[in-house]
């Protein structure tokens, strides 16, 4: 595989870009220029780039800051999903330049320096008034407590193309494969520290953290800025508003200068660039948890599931789809298993396309929350097509399915993937 030329040292497009961003974020000057003006300027600059370079256009998703190298990534509409052959020999965490980005709309540059954390709604007791608002700064935050967190953020339809490949069913929404996740170390403050200082009240049962990126538009109506609510129980127990991402400044495509981060749940609970958060003493509603991220379909309630919390139990190999392996020869098949019920305690492999099944061995200790990696030897002696098969097994006692139980917007699916490779 060849090594992605670093980023910056690309294309002059590359550089402008770069230079606007920084602008943007306060990190250079551009006197009389207005801030507008050069949101314009990266926009076209992103679509000038498809224009100047294939190459390039396929490493720039117009709205995406970081580069999106074809080695790494494979773009899907805003949304860029990170190949598994990309994580052979990673670490436990995704490093923050492979981890997956979903945006509805586009990546906000955002300033630190500017920007505000609102906490409002009749759930607080907060300042006298309508809204009872409170506002942290970014420095307010920061010295806070801080608390760290390994956790992975999945996209709910992760794995949603093969509810079409394997089962035949027609679905909606963004075909990733099993790319839509990442794992990293966070850092960052609890949701709980900033509620209870902004003066939480006994009777408040939903929170709703709002982003700071653009309206969402689908089917020609603004379903107005995305945001999700979140059962206060759930709030109060692990979720953090994180301000580092293993190590680093949370990089801008994933939520600079601050995002929530909701261990366990679909990823949309995880708002990225949050702005506001309502508390409220009522249940709230938005679209994204009335027409998305609910089950619908002929095995579901009428009107949908209740909204989706925990995300599903999953397998993938270190690997491309059609990777080759020379026969009469040990090869090492690497891959991670992982799941929203628990840490992930049992993998077994077929190499055979199912007929014959070996216990994986693990090489993490099992912790809910993230994934565990795991690895099995293989010596293929047949030449031509199979399949390879992982099925995760949890510490709750689930075990992936052969088929999952398909819903129309493709969400959660958990049964095993077949994943095909060649013996040459
Ligand atoms: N503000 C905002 N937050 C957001 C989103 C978004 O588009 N805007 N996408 C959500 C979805 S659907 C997912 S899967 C995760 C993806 O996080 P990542 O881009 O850091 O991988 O962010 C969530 N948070
Ligand atoms: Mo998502």
């Amino acid at each position: 595989m060849s090594v992605p030329t670093p980023p910056g040292h690309r294309l002059e497009t590359d550089y402008d870009r770069r230079r606007l961003r920084q602008w943007l974020a306060g990190e250079a000057k551009a006197d009389g220029v207005t801030r507008r003006r050069l949101l314009t300027l990266l926009a076209a600059t992103a679509a000038g780039t498809a224009l100047v370079s294939p190459r390039s256009a396929r490493a720039a998703v117009a709205g995406i800051v970081k580069p999106l190298p074809p080695e790494w990534f494979i773009e899907r509409g805003t949304n860029a999903e990170t190949r598994w052959e990309a994580l052979r020999g990673t670490g436990r965490n995704t490093p923050n330049e492979k981890f997956f980005v979903r945006n509805h709309t586009a990546t906000p540059v955002l300033d630190a320096d500017d920007w505000r954390l609102r906490l409002w709604g009749s759930g607080l007791r907060g300042t006298p008034g309508e809204d009872r608002p409170v506002e942290f700064g970014y420095d307010d935050l920061r010295a806070l407590p801080a608390v760290s967190r390994t956790a992975f953020v999945e996209c709910a339809g992760n794995g949603r193309s093969y509810y079409t490949t394997q089962q035949g069913e027609t679905v909606t929404g963004t075909a990733w494969t099993l790319g839509a996740i990442g794992a990293a170390h966070w850092r960052g403050v609890r949701l709980s520290d900033v509620l209870r200082r902004a003066g939480l009240l006994p009777h408040a049962v939903d929170v709703q953290p709002r982003g700071l990126d653009a309206e969402y538009v689908s089917g020609g109506e603004s379903l107005g800025r995305v945001r999700r609510p979140l059962p206060l129980a759930k709030a109060l127990d692990d979720v953090l508003l994180a301000y580092e991402m293993n190590g680093e400044r949370l990089p801008y495509d994933h939520g600079y200068p601050v995002r929530v981060l909701v261990p366990s749940w679909v990823g949309i609970a995880s708002i990225k660039w949050v702005g506001d958060i309502e508390v409220s003493a009522q249940p709230l509603f938005s679209p994204w948890n009335t027409t998305f991220y609910r089950l619908f379909g002929p095995a579901h309630p009428e009107g949908g599931s209740a909204p989706l919390t925990r995300q599903a139990t999953k397998s993938a190999f270190e690997l491309a789809d059609g990777a080759t392996f020379p026969a009469g020869r040990v090869h090492v098949l690497h891959g991670r298993s992982w799941s929203g019920a628990g840490a992930v305690t049992r993998v077994d492999v077929s190499t055979d396309g199912g007929a014959n099944w070996r216990p994986a061995r693990l090489h993490d200790r099992p912790r809910a929350g993230t994934w565990t990696r795991w690895s099995l030897s293989w010596r293929p002696e047949e030449r031509g097509a199979t399949d390879l098969l992982a099925r995760a097994t949890d510490t709750s006692g689930r075990t992936q399915p052969d088929v999952a139980v398909p819903n129309t917007q493709g969400y959660l699916f958990d049964a095993v993937v077949r994943h095909p490779v060649s013996v040459v």
